[in-house]
């Protein structure tokens, strides 16, 4: 039996087939067993011999599996490792590296500069309340200036935010005054049911912008959005401000940044005029700042709202604000920072 099994160990090509001699040979119903468990039959002088012989003959066994078993996971590990094996000389497969979206870039380049001023960066709901994105900025239900806006409603009074300005009703209705002034630009993505086209998008981006104070006049206002154009356009560009509407600020102006060197690809959104539409801004309206536990005979301040998809359009001279929605690659790549 021994030398059976041994030579049968010997010449086992697997695991399983060793696993098999050692139920078959070693196991309950193995012949090993059997001989040790027919000795209570055996006169008592021959038991010592009989048994001792037995758990030899399982111990040499039992040791020749562990053996071959280990040879076999041995001989497995080295077939796997050859097979697997890598030629770290081949030319690699090179990474397609991604890149942030322009508008990001453009995002990012604004948050940069304000931060440098001191302003900081606040995050607010896309999905908005009535309260904040209207009632607070002075736009109580029924005001006709909700046209401006086309706006899409989930319920009575939540909605889709038309405009970042709710961040600054959130901001303002907080602010501690004792840890001195307020100034917060809040980035993020704004809604409408406008009809796309070249210049208009039903979902597009807004940069808010905020500080109340103390003697803020309009002066700041412009001098805090012409650093912004000159940062983001180039030290030749100029700003005008038209006067306009808006509920939530008075006076209230539309600001417009100059196409410089004009003839260049970013004449068209430009069209003739030498001017392209931005932003909205103005000194914010004493309703807005009561609504907000602010007194307007102590604190007033400025606010704007600008498009930074309108500036990228600027910026890079792109005629289509559809192209930045539409992520097709070669269009994207166009704006790689790697330079
Ligand atoms: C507003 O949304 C005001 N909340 C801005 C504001 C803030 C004024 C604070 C005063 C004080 P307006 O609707 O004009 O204003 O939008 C601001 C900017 O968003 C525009 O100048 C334009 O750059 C951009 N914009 C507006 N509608 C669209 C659109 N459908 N697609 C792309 N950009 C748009």
């Amino acid at each position: 039996l021994k030398e059976n099994s041994l030579s049968e160990i010997k010449s086992a090509s697997d695991t399983k087939k060793i696993n098999d001699i050692r139920v078959h040979v070693l196991g309950k119903k193995g012949p090993i067993t059997e001989v040790l468990r027919g000795m209570r039959d055996l006169p008592a002088d021959e038991r010592p011999k009989v048994g001792s012989f037995a758990n030899k003959v399982r111990d040499e066994i039992s040791e020749a599996i562990t053996q071959r078993r280990d040879e076999l996971e041995i001989a497995k590990t080295a077939d796997k490792l050859e097979q697997e094996k890598i030629d770290v000389t081949l030319p690699g497969v090179p990474v397609k590296q991604g890149q942030p979206h322009v508008l990001e870039q453009v995002i990012d380049q604004i948050e940069k500069l304000f931060l440098g001023m001191g302003y900081q960066v606040v995050d607010g709901p896309e999905v908005e309340e009535d309260h904040y994105n209207f009632e607070m900025l002075n736009l109580p239900k029924d005001h006709p200036a909700r046209d401006m806006q086309d706006t899409f409603y989930i319920t009575n009074s939540i909605l889709m935010r038309t405009q970042t300005s709710p961040v600054q009703a959130r901001t303002m209705e907080k602010h501690d005054f004792s840890q001195g002034p307020l100034k917060m630009i809040s980035p993020g993505k704004v809604y409408r049911r406008d009809t796309d086209d070249a210049t208009h998008s039903h979902q597009f981006h807004q940069v808010e912008g905020l500080v109340i104070d103390k003697h803020i006049t309009m002066a700041d206002l412009k001098g805090t959005l012409q650093q912004l154009a000159k940062n983001l356009f180039g030290e030749e560009r100029e700003i005008r401000m038209r006067p306009s509407y808006f509920p939530f600020t008075e006076p209230s102006a539309e600001v417009d940044v100059s196409c410089f060197k004009c003839g260049g690809k970013g004449c068209a959104v430009c069209k003739y005029t030498g001017w392209i539409e931005t932003l909205g801004a103005g000194m914010v309206h004493p309703n807005v700042l009561k609504m907000a536990g602010i007194d307007p005979e102590i604190y007033g301040g400025f606010a704007f709202g600008l498009g930074p998809d309108r500036f990228a359009m600027l910026k890079y001279g792109v005629n289509d604000i559809r192209e930045f929605y539409l992520n097709d690659v070669r269009f994207l790549e166009q704006f790689s920072q790697k330079g």
